[in-house]
């Protein structure tokens, strides 16, 4: 077996170019005619544009061009598309409002881009788009969802007067009200889920390169998708026919899901660079992104659950309002809906549950996917649930959960997702053993000896990831399918090659992928390299997000090995005068069992492609393609426990434990999974303590820096415990559950069941910050006796 196969912690190959400063990303593409693009944004939430003078930044030096929207549609550049259609429960479709890459009339949030300045060089860009000259009509505006839903709001569209986009529901809401109406407890619970910003290490940048002489253009962009980018571009946006047009996402710096989506500056810079015959570059600053770049999250829900006497769940209800900002971003509508309210069963046999989401046009930026998208919102509504529901019941909250845990699979939820495996009990006895749960009693009372609050918090998260069977997601309203391709290409010297349609922008897809190719092979990793992230190399591929390139991209790949084997084997039978059946390949050859007959991988990748001696009728060569569609979502579950002290007088929480067991199936690289909930936990522990985008009344943003937008820093996450269950997911070959969004859909639920356990009242909202923490440790205090 290889010693770099499956469940080996091998070290990223990828870090040797990202830690020496050797990667290449976008920004550092640099073309001969290379000129710079920056955008003229409206310092207006809503308004009308009723004028644009160029005059002046045009007479700059180096200035080339200075573009506008009614230029672009006149050009006929498409508006922005939403790719997942969703119907209203009175069988109305959504409604979408018109966007254009650059606004042709109406601007609708901070930062939405009027024209573009095209210019020698990025600061004299940067210049003179300050001296564009832009005349609005102020429009009155709206930030808050459930607001934008109320008569008399500012209308957005005029294809929805009253800023729904959609009033969907899921579930049976007979069945559900009767179950409220019989319960022995109904729990209540109002919250809200805080609007945040992804912020990848790299910003967002394109190249745009046009090629007069072949009317072809080539895209160098930080894309978790190009072949989808290339798709939307073509067939929507009709910048070229997608056979002249080539995207490429190098190394990419994160994304999170914050660049999955084909923004207007993308669109712009293909365009200006054909306007100008030149290639045209644009890199985000921090700024820039903060205005742009698709946020995350802002739901605003009330919620019900019913037990019986025994504190069974007996129903759940829930209505949600999505705000989805100015215009509909590509996944925008399937994230409140089929990513959300289709995991409100959590963990739990719950007979009936419905939900209901209002999706509003704001006037903020396009809300989309990002990282859990969907899942972490119905995860901290089931697990704040939970709890509150054990508190309120006077009951132990870990036996509320066991009490009502799926214990047996497939189980059928009543909100269509139809689980397939896990061991919810085991998952939360690993936590516990793990965070020493017995031992709380007595650390609590030693904090309180330190005039400190301690408390403890739980979360049992479930997911469903490894988007998607194309079928169902087909019948649900996506407008893609969801399947992904691999290509395996054995070298005439025996070297691989793995062509993939994910995309790997930090999790390691350079060294797991090749780690399935060395286990199945009994190769060196060093002769294994994953080739990803070009149109015009790989055919095509649906891209990286929603935890799917190891469940969906990887099974891909499995699957055109087994037919790279099967050719394989039949060469080398051959050759060796040996049956089929008796071919085995292990130790890096290809040998008959038992004998020590056998041939080297390079001179199997010779024999095919002389084809000098191939079996009748073979065709030369050895390379082989796969399509693979998953059957079902996988679903990797856990439970977080998570521990913290609370300084009373100042109301600073400092997390001292941080437990996670997650249960991710077959693990292909421990090391690198670890790294993913690491990373995942930090961006929960960010939403529930630090993070939160916040427009004023007026749709100003107020949070446009990291002066005024606090990221988690080293010292606000502990050093974590991880723990792994392992229930094989039947759904793929490897086995696997997908890792890279369960630290943040599982963490922040537990960071605030800690906290309001510590100060023992459940009224407080994320991001816990010490003043919202220090002011509800005042309101369980009683009001001092006037003197
Ligand atoms: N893996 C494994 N064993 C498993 C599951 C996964 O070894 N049982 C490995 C995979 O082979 C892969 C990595 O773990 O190398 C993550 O796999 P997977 O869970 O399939 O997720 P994807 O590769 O599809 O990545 C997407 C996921 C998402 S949706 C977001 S958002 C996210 C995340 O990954 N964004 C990230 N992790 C990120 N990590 C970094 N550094 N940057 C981002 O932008």
């Amino acid at each position: 077996m290889s010693e770099n196969g499956i469940g080996k912690s091998v070290k990223r190959r990828e870090d040797k170019r990202f830690i020496t400063g050797k990667g290449k990303y976008t920004d550092d593409v640099r073309m001969e005619n290379q000129a710079y693009a920056a955008f003229v944004r409206s310092p207006h939430a809503h308004a009308k544009v009723t004028g644009i003078d160029s005059s002046e930044a045009l007479a700059q030096d180096g200035v080339i061009a200075v573009l506008t929207g009614p230029e672009l549609v006149g050009d006929g550049i498409g508006n922005i598309i939403t790719g997942w259609a969703i119907t209203s429960k009175d069988g109305t479709p959504m409604k979408v409002g018109a966007w254009s890459a650059l606004a042709t009339e109406t601007v609708r949030y901070v930062g939405d881009a009027v024209a573009v300045v095209i210019a020698e060089t990025r600061q004299g860009a940067r210049n003179a788009a300050e001296m564009v000259d832009v005349a609005y009509d102020e429009l009155p505006a709206v930030a808050r969802g459930d607001k934008a839903l109320e008569p008399g709001a500012p209308t957005l569209h005029d294809c929805a007067p009253d800023n729904m986009i959609f009033d969907w529901e899921i579930g049976d809401e007979a069945a559900t009200d009767a179950a409220l109406a019989n319960a022995a407890t109904v729990v209540e619970l109002d919250l809200v889920n805080n609007r945040l910003a992804p912020n990848p290490m790299e910003p967002r940048s394109a190249v745009a390169v046009y090629d007069e002489a072949e009317e072809h253009y080539t895209l160098y962009t930080t894309s978790q998708n190009p072949h989808v980018a290339r798709l939307v571009l073509s067939a929507f946006y009709q910048v070229a026919p997608e056979h002249k047009l080539r995207v490429i996402a190098p190394d990419v710096g994160g994304g999170f899901g914050s660049k999955i989506y084909i923004y207007p500056e993308e669109i712009v810079c293909l365009w200006a660079s054909m306007k100008t015959g030149r290639s045209v570059k644009w890199t985000s600053d921090r700024n820039e992104a903060f205005m742009t770049d698709a946020h995350g999250r802002d739901h605003v829900t009330h919620a019900r659950m019913g037990f019986d006497a025994e504190g069974h769940i007996t129903g759940f209800k829930v209505d949600t309002v999505a705000n989805l900002g100015a215009y509909c971003s590509l996944f925008a509508t399937a994230t409140p809906t089929y990513l959300y309210a289709t995991l409100l069963s959590g963990q739990y046999n719950i007979p009936a549950i419905y939900g209901n989401v209002k999706a509003a046009y704001t006037n903020t930026v396009p809300v989309d996917a990002y990282r859990g998208a969907g899942r972490p919102e119905a995860t901290y509504l089931v697990e704040r649930m939970m709890t509150t529901a054990a508190r309120q019941m006077g009951v132990d909250e870990t036996e509320l959960r066991r009490k009502n845990f799926i214990q047996s699979f497939p189980h059928q939820t009543p909100v269509i997702m139809c689980y397939d495996a896990g061991d919810f009990a085991g998952n939360l006895d690993k936590a516990m053993a793990a965070a020493d749960v017995a031992g709380f009693p007595q650390r609590r009372a030693a904090a309180e000896s330190r005039g400190k609050l301690r408390g403890l918090g739980y979360s049992s998260y479930i997911e469903a990831c490894g988007i998607a069977p194309s079928k169902a997601v087909g019948s649900l309203g996506a407008g893609v399918g969801l399947w992904e391709s691999a290509e395996v290409r054995v070298n005439p010297v025996g070297t691989i090659e793995i062509l993939t349609g994910s995309h790997s922008h930090g999790q390691g897809h350079e060294t797991t992928f090749a780690q399935i190719v060395a286990e199945k092979f009994d190769l060196p990793i060093e002769n294994i390299s994953i080739v990803h992230g070009d149109t015009d190399k790989v055919q095509f591929g649906m891209g990286t997000y929603g935890s799917r390139s190891g469940a969906v991209g990887m099974s891909a790949i499995v699957k055109a090995m087994d037919k790279v084997e099967a050719k394989v084997k039949k060469i080398a039978a051959h050759q060796l005068e040996a049956a089929e059946d008796d071919i085995v390949i292990e130790g890096g050859q290809v040998k008959v069992a038992g004998t020590d007959k056998a041939l080297g991988w390079h001179e199997i990748g010779l024999a095919a492609y002389t084809a000098h001696n191939l079996p009748d009728g073979m065709e030369p060569g050895l390379k082989e393609t796969a399509f693979y569609d998953p059957a079902n979502f996988t679903f990797p579950a856990g439970t977080y426990i998570c521990e913290v002290e609370v300084d009373p007088d100042t109301g600073v929480t400092e997390i001292v434990q941080f437990t996670a067991a997650d249960d991710f199936g077959t693990i292909i690289n421990p090391m690198i999974v670890e790294g993913q909930v690491h990373g995942g936990v930090a961006q929960g522990i960010g939403q529930a303590l630090l993070e939160q985008v916040v427009y004023d009344e007026d749709g100003q943003l107020l949070t446009g820096s990291y002066m005024d937008y606090c990221m988690p820093r080293a010292d606000d996450v502990p050093f974590y415990t991880i723990e792994h269950n392992k229930t094989v997911c039947p759904g793929n070959p490897l086995g696997m559950k997908g890792c890279g969004e369960a630290g943040a859909i599982g963490t922040p639920p537990a960071v605030i069941n800690a906290i309001t356990d510590a100060i023992g009242t459940n009224d407080l909202s994320m991001p816990a910050t010490p003043l919202k923490v220090w002011q509800a440790i005042q309101k369980t205090r009683a009001p001092m006796a006037a003197e």
